[in-house]
């Protein structure tokens, strides 16, 4: 079994449409991040750095525990063998891609909300330069859907998953990018995928 905290941020979204996908028994612990339960001792003692999605897998001994979204996606892959492939030149094509959500997207994403939305006073020119980012990410994005099913390959894969709740707030922005907008449509017909966005309610 798997204690799995989040909370209903686009980190944590990924982890639950992954354990949703896998069929492997969770547990969902609710950390408000509004009311700083993630700064409180409990929850520092099981991740010191106060952030979701955090899991431990009670089935390791000692219970192991897991922070950053795209390492908890990879370790839940390899337990469950689903969603990376093993071949090497597969796999390494889905791990690359996990990274442009874990290094690029993102981080871009979250950094241009933050300056645009949470900082004061707000930060337009440095929210345009991110802003201009993001659209070349989502044109190199949409190119390499072009020519492949899925992100990482002509397989569904933990790179799908690590990037789709990421960009749901930019739906608006799919008419230009048509192989961006039949990939999420697709994705996001997935029952589990569904349930996943869900979670926690
Ligand atoms: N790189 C981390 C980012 C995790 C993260 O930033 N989580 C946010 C919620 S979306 C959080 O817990 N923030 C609390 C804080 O920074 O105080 C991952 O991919 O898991």
């Amino acid at each position: 079994m798997i204690d799995f905290y989040t909370f209903g941020t686009f980190h944590g979204k990924r982890i639950s449409i992954m354990l949703e996908e896998t069929g492997l028994r969770y547990q969902v612990h609710k950390v408000d991040l509004a009311t700083g339960e993630h700064k409180k001792a409990d929850f520092l003692g099981i991740n010191p750095s106060g952030r979701i999605p955090t899991i431990v897998d009670n089935d390791e001994s000692n219970g192991l525990i897991v922070t950053q979204s795209a390492a908890i996606l990879i370790y839940l892959a390899e337990k469950s063998g689903l969603f990376l492939p093993t071949e090497r030149v597969a796999k390494t094509k889905v791990i690359e891609w996990l990274f442009f959500h874990a290094t690029d997207i993102s981080p871009s994403m979250f950094d241009s909300f933050f300056l645009k939305k949470r900082c004061e006073p707000a930060q337009p020119d440095a929210a345009g330069f991110l802003d201009q980012r993001i659209f070349e990410l989502y044109q190199h994005f949409d190119n390499q859907l072009a020519n492949n099913e899925f992100i990482g390959g002509n397989s569904y894969s933990i790179a799908d998953i690590a990037i789709f709740p990421t960009i749901t707030e930019n739906e608006t922005f799919f008419d230009a990018y048509p192989n961006i907008k039949r990939w999420y449509k697709q994705v996001g017909e997935r029952d589990a995928v569904q349930l996943g966005m869900s979670i926690p309610n």
